[in-house]
């Protein structure tokens, strides 16, 4: 995009675009973020300086348009800077804040859910990066063809980021047993959840690996939280208000572990936008809102929950020995029936979703 024409006062530069969009820049934000090696290291673009080593009175003394970019001399320390216009457009902050909703998924996306093959995502760069792509998008990606052999669910993590260990191990094991120390190591059905809203942090992703299901029942159910969130903001927006601005105490113990945690059902960020969506009604602690509160919170948690339980959302899938499903554990809940009969065995880890962008960010430079 080329720059067509530049003003400014001390305080503020106006860019004006070939395609007629105008954006301002603060001189205090351009000064900030000035390029060049007097400025930001040069192997590794780290920024050298801190804001209290600059002037407190920063202006823009001149800013002309250049080959490269922009040149902006600034007052008063006289440091220049030269912005690419890519830069400029990139980073430009004077818009709308309204951010729109992003776009969920109900029980449709069964039939439209791509089926990535391991060997081609361990593979082939664009094979990742759209298994990964779809993670980011809809909340959750199926990859076909993962060997059922065990422990290669974090290898499967592995190829974008790092295993998140808990108390329940570096992976763990979802069957029957004798001693379970949780209802997912039981043959009973699990409503639609989020796992481990009772850590701090909640793990931003999970991942299912399946090595043996032949039992009666024992299918997955997967919802998008933020259909439901959405469709409550629409319905019940006083609803809506009261999950995302109270937190609710959840909480896990066993003989070893004593794990609490307070979080939002429903979290916005700045914008209003839906954020993350913790849901367990396994591990939900008493609630302890104030009294007057009490009443039309239960009210809004059963309209959300009736939401997320609601057969029109749910994506019904039976996992097949070799299927491994990733998804975001704050977006997108997850249950199953329950089951009978032969033996059924996951595995499954937790990761952070952070690695997982920055694969995908690393793996689109690579094709660009
Ligand atoms: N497991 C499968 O968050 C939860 O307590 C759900 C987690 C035991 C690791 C189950
Ligand atoms: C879990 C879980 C689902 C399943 O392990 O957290 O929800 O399909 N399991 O067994
Ligand atoms: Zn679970």
């Amino acid at each position: 995009m080329t720059i067509t024409g530049v003003d400014h006062t001390p305080e503020v530069l106006t860019v004006r675009w070939q395609d007629g969009a105008a954006t301002r820049f603060h001189a205090i934000w351009l000064r900030d973020n000035a390029q060049g090696a007097a400025f930001r290291h040069p192997g590794n673009d780290q920024r050298l300086f801190d804001l209290t080593e600059m002037p407190d009175d920063i202006e823009i003394a001149d800013a002309r348009i250049v080959a490269e970019g922009l040149e902006i001399r600034f007052a008063p320390d006289g440091a220049v800077s030269v912005f690419a216009a890519g830069y400029l457009r990139e980073h430009a902050y004077d818009r709308a804040a309204a951010t729109p909703d992003q776009p969920v998924w109900g029980a449709e996306l069964g039939g439209r859910l791509t089926r990535h093959a391991y060997d081609a995502v361990r593979q082939n760069p664009s094979a990742r990066k759209a298994w990964l792509d779809d993670v980011t998008t809809d909340g959750i990606a199926l990859l076909t063809g993962v060997p059922a052999v065990e422990g290669k669910v974090c290898e499967v993590a592995e190829l974008f980021g790092f295993v998140r260990e808990t108390n329940y191990g570096r992976l763990f094991e979802v069957r029957s047993e004798a001693q379970p120390i949780n209802l997912a190591y039981t043959p009973v059905g699990l409503n639609v959840h989020t796992d481990n809203p009772y850590r701090s942090p909640v793990p931003g992703l999970q991942l299912l690996h399946c090595l043996t299901n032949a039992a009666e029942g024992g299918d997955s159910v997967f919802v998008d939280g933020f259909r439901c969130a959405q469709k409550l903001r629409a319905e019940a927006p006083d609803a809506f208000a009261l999950l995302s601005r109270h937190r609710a105490p959840f909480r896990y113990r066993n003989a070893e572990t004593d794990l609490s945690n307070r979080t939002a059902y429903i979290e916005t960020d700045e914008t209003g936008r839906i954020a993350a969506i913790r849901y367990n009604n396994r591990s939900a602690a008493p609630l302890d809102l104030p009294f007057e509160v009490m009443g039309e919170f239960y009210a809004a948690l059963r309209r959300f929950s009736r939401l997320l339980h609601d057969r029109d959302g749910e994506m019904r899938l039976r996992l097949e020995p070799g299927d491994l499903v990733t998804f975001d554990n704050e977006r997108v809940l997850h249950g199953r029936t329950g089951f009978s009969g032969g033996a059924r065995h996951l595995q499954g880890c937790y990761a952070d979703k952070d690695s997982l962008r920055s694969m995908a960010t690393v793996l689109s430079r690579k094709s660009a």
